[in-house]
């Protein structure tokens, strides 16, 4: 009788000890879980969450984020400039035809549709490589860079067709054939530079596109443009085409629907019979 009492104590005993540790171990499970589900509200909100509080298409920001949009800069602008709705993003409150995350980038005012006062829409003037916040005729600044073949030049506006003030303009860099497409927008953009010149020529840019040839498909473009207002917007590009034509080939001017840039140089390197043409397509914006 007193051994098989002994034995029952025991076993009630260790039952006991595996009955505390159970809820030993169950108290201290919750405990924690109750501290890391209370964690998130001691926080200060994310970014994504102050965005959420102002309604902005989290999607359509979330592909442009990658690239340079600050959400919680966005998100301050937002409020800044008293907007509101749904769709805050591409909402174009003063009917510019910009939508707000445009004015944002551009740095113009979403409740003007002429920021700079002179008669042009700020749309106007972005789609014609005006600079929106900057009056007249102000362009902004432009830079080619293609770091595989070692380009990083000034771009000019060419305001004529003819070839002695092309020349000219190509003393200082590369050369933006006029009434064609800004770097960016809509159309085919094009840019020339010089491959080769006389020796005794002027300026810094007289080989500038000699390499032009290693381009390769899939190789990038970036055209970095500089405001007066200091916002920088880069349009980027990829390489999807290459060959050698007449100088006055239609392969070269064609229009095209989409933004899309095409480099083009003297060919073969030390003439001025043919020009090597590159084409790049559009690829994003970068700010
Ligand atoms: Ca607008
Ligand atoms: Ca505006
Ligand atoms: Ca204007």
């Amino acid at each position: 009788m007193l051994q098989i009492s002994d034995k029952t104590k025991f076993e009630l005993k260790r039952a006991g000890i595996l009955i505390s540790l159970f809820l030993g171990t169950f108290f201290l499970g919750f405990y924690i879980v109750n501290l890391l589900d209370l964690q998130p509200t001691v926080k200060t909100p994310s970014k994504k969450e102050a965005v959420q509080d102002s309604q902005i298409d989290i999607d359509l920001l979330k592909k442009t984020s990658a690239d340079g949009i600050n959400l919680a800069d966005f998100s301050a602008w937002v409020k800044a400039n008293k907007l509101a709705g749904k769709d805050v993003y591409n909402a174009d409150p003063d009917g510019d035809g910009l939508p707000n995350f445009l004015e944002y980038i551009h740095g113009t005012d979403p409740n003007n549709a002429d920021t700079d006062g002179d008669k042009f829409s700020d749309k106007q003037e972005i789609t014609n490589g005006y600079d929106p916040d900057a009056p007249g005729d102000a362009k902004p600044l432009v830079f080619v860079k293609i770091e595989k073949v070692g380009v990083d030049a000034p771009m000019v506006w060419s305001q004529s067709e003819d070839d002695k003030k092309t020349l000219k303009d190509l003393e200082n860099g590369l050369s933006h054939f006029p009434k064609t497409a800004a770097p960016g927008d809509n159309g085919n953009s094009i840019i020339s530079g010089h491959s080769s010149n006389y020796v005794w020529a002027k300026g810094d840019f007289n080989h500038i596109f000699k390499d032009l040839n290693d381009l390769q498909n899939g190789d990038v473009i970036d055209i970095k443009t500089i405001q007066a207002n200091g916002k920088i917007i880069t349009y980027e590009y990829k390489v999807n085409d290459k060959f050698v034509a007449t100088p006055e080939d239609e392969k070269i001017f064609a229009n095209t629907e989409n933004p899309t840039l095409t480099l083009s140089t003297c060919w073969p390197l030390g003439t001025n019979l043919k020009r090597l043409i590159v084409k790049a397509e559009y690829l994003k914006m970068m700010f």
